[in-house]
């Protein structure tokens, strides 16, 4: 499963960076009484009882003044695109403000859950806010905060998982799985979502057989029945030939936008390929600055594939790891990355973004399935 980003938000000296060190036991952020002491987000990944594996961000006051105070503001309001759970830290002596309200409105919107903690109890000032889902704590003496674990272990526990592929086989079905191993495949390891389907696969009890794309034809003709085939996108168009029309045939990129709720978005992205004029903008975004392999594609193989399957020339420009531009409006279509590093909150915020914008969007893998024409066929499971 993938990471739940747990981010803490409020105003200058609320004792969020107090309280991110209460919640992870470590002293992750500096804390002063000077207001304004955390200038950046500080992003800490890790395993947290009773939550699981968690990234917990502890950000800038949203209060914060001046030019330099407006950058820190925007990039606290910048984490709540990749954030699964928001934590409200409010100073008890001071009570609820505008700035507050407003975050609140703003988790509503985009449907992030979220707990309102009052802190600084011991100062015995404490409101009662009557707000929805609030409680309070003291970061300076420790109190409540196992109670707000526990809080947010249930909204982890309540949120929808959707599952990557085990709604789509049986139990006892056997399932062939293809991962290309050349030199651009890292070494010694399988990339997360081949884990993840492999992992998903076996919780179902299904049968997962893993090959390279040079043993398929092999594999077939010795496993039995097939289920289904999911392939590495970048062999696309060697699988299809190998693997007969009567099996389902998909991608682990295709299955990742399932799981990450935005497929019929990508498909009609991929459409637009057909659609781009000459001199068109186009930008490959890569969710993570550390894949040789997604490097290769989308700066190498991309580009080229598209150039010939279109005949056309177009502008592109590339973005990685967590910077994803805001105005999209200078760019015809854009093309991401499978995003398995990233969470689903940043990736569901960033397709959304391109909605709101009317900018066409789609995947690596699902751009390749158009280019080699056998998109119907692989996303047939939807
Ligand atoms: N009495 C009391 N003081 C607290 C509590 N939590 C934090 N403080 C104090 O409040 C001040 C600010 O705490 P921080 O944790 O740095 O607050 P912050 O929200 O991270 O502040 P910025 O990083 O400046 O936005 C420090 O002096 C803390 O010791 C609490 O529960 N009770
Ligand atoms: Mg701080």
């Amino acid at each position: 499963m993938e990471r739940t980003h747990i981010a803490f938000f409020g105003r200058r000296n609320a004792g969020k960076s107090s309280l991110v060190n209460r919640f992870t036991s470590q002293e992750l952020s500096i804390v002063s009484d000077v207001a304004g002491t955390t200038t950046d987000p500080v992003r800490k990944t890790m395993e947290l009882l009773p939550l699981g594996p968690v990234v917990i961000i502890d950000t800038p006051g949203i209060d914060d003044e001046g030019a330099l105070g407006n950058q820190r503001i925007e990039r606290s309001l910048r984490v709540i695109d990749e954030t699964d759970i928001a934590i409200l830290v409010v100073d008890g002596s001071i009570g609820l403000g505008d700035d507050e309200k407003q975050l609140i409105d703003v988790f509503v919107r985009r449907k992030i859950p979220y707990l309102v903690v009052i802190n600084k109890s011991d100062l015995g000032a404490v409101t009662d806010l009557e707000i929805k889902d609030s409680m309070t704590v003291s970061a300076l003496k420790g109190e409540g905060i196992e109670e707000l674990k526990e809080k947010v272990a249930v909204i982890i526990r309540e949120r929808k998982v959707r599952p990557l592929v085990s709604d789509l086989v049986e139990e006892g079905d056997i399932v062939v799985l293809v991962v290309p191993i050349d030199s651009s495949a890292p070494k010694d390891r399988l990339i997360l979502p081949q884990q993840m389907v492999i992992r998903d696969l076996l919780g179902k009890g299904a049968i997962p057989v893993v090959v390279k794309d040079t043993e398929l034809g092999i594999a077939l003709s010795k496993v039995g029945k097939v289920r289904m085939v999911i392939t590495d996108s970048q062999v696309f168009g060697k699988v299809s030939k190998i693997v007969p029309d009567e099996i389902p045939l998909t991608s682990f990129s295709i299955l990742m936008a399932r799981f990450k709720g935005i497929l019929d978005q990508s498909v009609g992205g991929a459409y637009m390929l057909d659609e781009l004029e000459n001199g068109a903008k186009i930008l490959i975004s890569e969710g993570c600055t550390h894949h040789r392999q997604c490097e290769d594609i989308g700066t190498v193989k991309l580009p080229n594939w598209i150039r010939e399957y279109t005949g056309k020339d177009f502008e592109f420009s590339f973005t990685s790891g967590l910077e994803f531009p805001k105005d999209l409006s200078s760019y015809d279509l854009i093309i991401h990355c499978g995003a398995c590093m990233l969470g689903e909150t940043e990736v569901a915020s960033r397709y959304r973004k391109a909605k709101e914008q009317g900018i066409p969007m789609t995947n690596y893998g699902i751009a390749i399935g158009k280019m080699k024409g056998i998109l119907d066929r692989v996303i047939k499971l939807r």
